[in-house]
C-alpha cells in the first residue's frame, strides 16, 4: 500500500448504541435491514472533495487553522493526485459509497482553459483508478464557476457573453469526466447566478441566457450518452443578494418556464432551505411533489448565526423528519446524503474529519430508523388521511373531480347554514408521537 493520510485510524466498524468509541458507528450500521432495504442502499452516502479534503477553516476573519498532511493550496498536478488518495483512504476507512467534487477541487487552475483542462485529464484519470481500486463511487460531479475572478458577474448570467463560454467550456469538461467516471447525476449550483443591484442587472435577460445554458447542457449529455439525472441546487443568497434558483419553488418555475423539467430534479440542501426561511422537509415535499426529489446536501446552519455554517447534520429531528419525506416519496434513485459540511474552524485535528462524518452519519441512521418506525406505528399518517376525509367523498370528492362549480359550492354552504364539526389540528400530539420514537 502507498502512502497512508490517516495511519492511526482503520476502517470504522459499528459497535451499537453502548459504544464509547468516538471512531465507531454507533447506529450506522450499513447492512442492517429496514423497511427491506440496508442502510447503505437507504443513505448513499457521499463524501465531498471541497470541504474534507480542501477545506482549511478559514473565514473572512482569519486564516486556515487545520494543516493536512496532502497540499491544500492550489498546488500542482503531482500534489492533486496524492490529495486523492486521500480522499480515497478516508471514503475506503469510514465506509462511503460515493464521493462528489467540482472540477477545480480535484485538479488546480491552469493560466489558461486549455492548461486547466489538462491538469484536470491528469488528476480525473488517477480518480478512475482510485475508484476502480476501491469500489467508492462518484454520486455526482459539478463545475467550480464561482470562485475564479471572471465569474465575477455571474457564469451563466454574466453581463459578458465571453464569461458565458467559458462556464459552458467548463461544465462540457466536467460532465464528460462525470460521465467517464460513472456519475450518478451532475449538479448545477449556480454560486454566482444572481444579483447585487437591479441598477445594473438585465434579469429576463440573465434568466433567460440561464436557460440556454441548460439547454445546451442537456443536448451535451444527450450527445455523450450521459444517463444520469442533471440536479439543479437551489439556495436563495450568499455570495450574492439574490440568487436566481433561490428555492425548491423558484427552481421548478424557471425549469417549467423554460421546459426544462423532464431533464432536471433537485438536490436540497439543508442550510439553504433555512437560508430561503423554510425547513429542509417543506423543501423535500416541495420537489417530490413535482416528481423531482433527486439528492440532498446533507448540513444545518445555525440558529443564532444566519449564514451558511455548512455544519455537519446532528440534529435528529432534522435527521428524522428528512428521512421521514424521503420514504414517503420512495428513496433515493440516483441522488443520496452528500455531506455537503465542514468541521468547525476550531475542530482542526485530523480524526475530526472521522468523528464528524461518523456523527452525521450516525445522525441519519438514527432518523433512519426513527421514520421507519414512525411509518410503521402508522398513527401520524393516519392522522392526516382522517383529517382529509371530507374530500373522499360527497362535495369534497366532486370538486376533486372537478365536476363542481362555484355555484355547486355556493348551494352547498347556503344549505348547511355553518360548518359543523371542524376538528382539532393536534400538533403538539403529533409532535409527541414523533419524541415517542427518537
Ligand atoms: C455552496 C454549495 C456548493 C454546492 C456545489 O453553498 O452548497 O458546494 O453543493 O457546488
Ligand atoms: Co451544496
Amino acid at each position: 500500500m502507498s502512502k497512508q493520510f490517516f495511519p492511526k485510524v482503520g476502517i470504522i466498524r459499528y459497535e451499537g448504541a453502548d459504544s464509547r468509541n468516538p471512531l465507531a458507528f454507533k447506529h450506522y450500521d450499513a447492512d442492517a435491514l429496514v423497511e427491506g432495504k440496508t442502510m447503505r442502499e437507504h443513505l448513499r452516502f457521499a463524501v465531498v472533495y471541497w470541504h474534507t479534503m480542501r477545506g482549511t477553516g478559514a473565514d473572512m476573519f482569519g486564516w486556515g487553522t487545520a494543516r493536512r498532511p496532502w497540499q491544500t493550496g492550489e498546488g500542482t498536478v503531482p500534489q492533486a493526485i496524492q490529495r486523492a488518495r486521500a480522499l480515497f483512504e478516508f471514503a475506503t476507512k469510514l465506509g462511503a459509497p460515493f464521493y462528489c467534487w467540482h472540477d477545480r477541487d480535484v485538479a488546480p487552475h491552469g493560466r489558461t482553459l486549455a492548461e486547466s483542462n489538462k491538469n484536470f485529464d491528469a488528476v480525473a484519470k488517477e480518480l478512475k483508478k482510485l475508484q476502480a481500486d476501491s469500489g467508492v463511487r462518484l454520486l455526482w460531479g459539478t463545475a467550480q464557476n464561482f470562485v475564479h475572478p471572471r465569474y465575477l458577474h455571474g457564469a451563466a448570467t454574466s453581463c459578458n457573453a465571453d464569461v458565458f463560454c467559458f462556464a459552458a467550456a467548463q461544465v462540457k469538461k466536467a460532465l464528460e469526466w462525470t460521465h467517464e467516471l460513472g456519475g450518478e447525476g451532475y449538479v448545477f449550483w449556480g454560486g454566482r447566478e444572481g444579483y447585487s443591484t437591479l441598477l445594473n442587472t438585465d434579469m429576463k435577460r440573465e434568466t433567460d441566457h440561464l436557460a440556454r445554458f441548460m439547454h445546451m447542457a442537456v443536448a451535451y449529455k444527450k450527445k455523450i450518452g450521459f444517463k444520469g439525472p442533471f440536479f439543479i441546487e437551489p439556495k436563495p443568497k450568499e455570495p450574492t443578494k439574490h440568487q436566481y434558483d433561490s428555492d425548491a419553488a423558484a427552481c421548478l418555475n424557471f425549469l417549467r418556464q423554460h421546459d426544462l423539467l423532464p431533464h432536471f430534479q433537485l438536490n436540497i440542501e439543508v442550510n439553504h432551505a433555512w437560508l430561503a426561511g423554510k425547513t429542509m422537509e417543506h423543501e423535500l415535499e416541495v420537489a417530490a411533489n413535482a416528481g423531482a426529489l433527486g439528492s440532498i446536501d446533507a448540513n444545518m446552519g445555525d440558529y443564532f448565526t444566519g449564514w451558511d455554517t455548512d455544519q455537519f447534520p446532528t440534529d435528529l429531528y432534522l435527521t428524522t423528519q428528512t428521512m421521514l419525506r424521503i420514504l414517503r416519496h420512495g428513496g433515493f434513485r440516483a441522488g443520496g446524503v452528500n455531506f455537503d459540511a465542514k468541521v468547525r474552524r476550531e475542530s482542526f485535528a485530523l480524526d475530526d474529519l472521522f468523528i464528524a462524518h461518523i456523527a452525521g452519519m450516525d445522525a441519519f441512521a438514527r432518523g433512519l430508523k426513527a421514520a421507519a418506525a414512525i411509518r410503521k406505528d402508522g398513527r401520524i399518517d393516519a392522522f392526516v388521511r382522517e383529517r382529509y376525509r371530507s374530500w373522499d367523498s360527497g362535495m369534497g370528492a366532486r370538486i376533486e373531480s372537478g365536476k363542481a362549480s362555484f355555484e355547486d359550492c355556493e348551494k352547498h354552504a347556503l344549505a348547511l347554514g355553518e360548518v359543523q364539526g371542524l376538528e382539532s389540528g393536534r400538533q403538539e400530539l403529533l409532535e409527541s408521537i414523533l419524541n415517542e420514537h427518537l
